[in-house]
């Protein structure tokens, strides 16, 4: 049967555009249709850090220098707890793997380039995106384009790639998955703003709420702050808003300098499984969100767009069809693994500082103490950090 491409990967952010390069470079045709213009595609400031094991991933396809090339190394990692700092070593304990500094709209941006270069297929402002024949062995994807002008793709796999909101996870059956989301009850302020470069990514424990400061670019900070429910940050002044950053860091003398952005992050965790429904995979945020505690959610989308592209050339190129079979429970096992740290990482300095559930707070500082304390507990803080083993390998799904 013939067919227009292989795979029509749908959406061109990080999990779309990786996937479509990893096809690409292994010989396997696909067409990306991303709602979206260029300009706003690869101007969307969201995550900042690829850890080791995903700039790995990238170095698999020759695509090391994209990550790579100037982007500052990850060290020491900070956590003040009421002003008083300690450093976490993160890639000495991981056995010296760090993770890199890579502004995620910088990551997509260069991406984008690296697939058009080789001649790839990306259709941007691609409108009414929807998926049909999932289950049939030719599914198609009909959209319309630019002009306006209504559009058909024949395909052997769809990739949905098209993040939480997308239609690929909305296409598939009532019923066919089953769904888990879990609100974290925190809310952070995130300010992007003129403001130095902390030296080493920040966290600061504090009673006065939690707050954190990482580097994007030499020049400016990404800073959050802890809300409480009911209150609105985006209407703090700015002068309060620098206020509470010097009280919660510690730091009088935190230069303040203009805010550039604000937006709103309530820390919420959603999985769909499985990950697949006939010909469909899904792949990113289309079928988990994770709360930015961990910095894990643009690396959960770079490994599953690693797993589908070995599993479709391994069944293109090989007739082999197990990866496929198999790319659900593996995502999932990491999915889950990171889900299970991100939480555990935000109850710890979250709590540390809430003087309102005194048993919890020395519970979470007891727990932050053994990061610096014990090596073992580092080392597993830090194994993590790095990014673990992405492996097609079966694990046992509770049922
Ligand atoms: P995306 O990035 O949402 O991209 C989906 C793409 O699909 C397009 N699209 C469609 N295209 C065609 N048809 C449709 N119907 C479509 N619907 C949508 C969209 O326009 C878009 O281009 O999902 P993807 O690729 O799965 O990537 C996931 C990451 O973006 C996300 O996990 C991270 O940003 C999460 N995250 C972080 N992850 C990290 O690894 N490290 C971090 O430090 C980190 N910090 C963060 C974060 C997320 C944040 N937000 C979103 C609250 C910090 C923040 C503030």
């Amino acid at each position: 049967m013939s067919r227009d491409t292989t795979v029509v990967v749908i959406g061109a952010g990080p999990a779309g555009v990786s996937l479509a390069n990893f096809l690409r470079r292994s010989g396997v045709d696909c067409v990306v249709l991303e709602a979206r213009d260029r300009e706003y595609v690869e101007g969307r400031q969201r995550a900042g850090v690829i850890d080791h094991r995903a700039e790995q991933i990238f170095g698999e396809f020759g695509l090391a220098g994209l990550v790579g090339g100037g982007a500052p190394l990850e060290t020491f990692l900070e956590i003040r707890v009421e002003g008083v700092p300690r450093l976490i070593d993160g890639p000495g304990l991981a056995g010296g793997r760090p993770s890199r500094l890579v502004p995620q709209q910088l990551l997509v941006r260069r991406l984008i380039g690296a697939y058009l270069e080789d001649g790839g297929d990306l259709r941007f402002d691609a409108r009414d995106v929807t998926p049909h024949d999932l289950d049939g062995d030719r599914p198609r994807v009909t959209y319309r384009d630019a002009d306006g002008v209504e559009r058909e793709l024949t395909c052997s796999y769809v990739a949905g790639c098209d993040g939480f909101h997308g239609v690929s996870r909305r296409s598939i059956p009532e019923g066919a998955l089953t769904t888990y989301s879990f609100d974290h009850g925190i809310g952070w302020y995130t300010v992007l703003a003129d403001s130095p470069a902390p030296r080493y990514p920040l966290m600061a424990v504090s009673r006065h709420g939690f707050a954190a400061q990482f580097a994007r670019g030499p020049h400016a900070s990404r800073f959050y702050l802890q809300y409480r429910a009911g209150e609105d940050p985006r209407r703090w002044p700015d002068e309060f808003t620098w206020e509470q950053l010097r009280l919660r860091l510690g730091d009088d003398g935190l230069p303040g300098g203009a805010i550039t952005g604000r937006e709103v992050v309530d820390m919420r965790s959603f999985v769909a499984e499985p990950m697949s429904y006939g010909k469909m995979f899904l792949v990113g945020d289309a079928a988990h969100i994770i709360t930015p505690m961990g910095a894990k959610g643009m690396n959960l989308a770079v490994a599953d767009a690693y797993l589908l592209a070995r599993a479709i050339v391994a069944a293109e190129r090989d007739g082999d069809r197990s990866g496929l079979a198999g790319y659900s429970e593996a995502c999932l096992r990491r999915t889950w693994d990171y889900q299970e740290f991100s939480r555990w990482y935000a109850e710890m300095v979250h709590e540390a500082g809430d003087e309102s559930e005194p048993f919890r707070r020395r519970l979470a500082l007891a727990r932050l103490d053994r990061l610096f304390r014990s090596p073992t507990a580092g080392a597993a803080f830090a194994d993590l950090m790095a990014g673990t083993e992405v492996s097609p390998g079966r694990w046992p799904a509770p049922r």
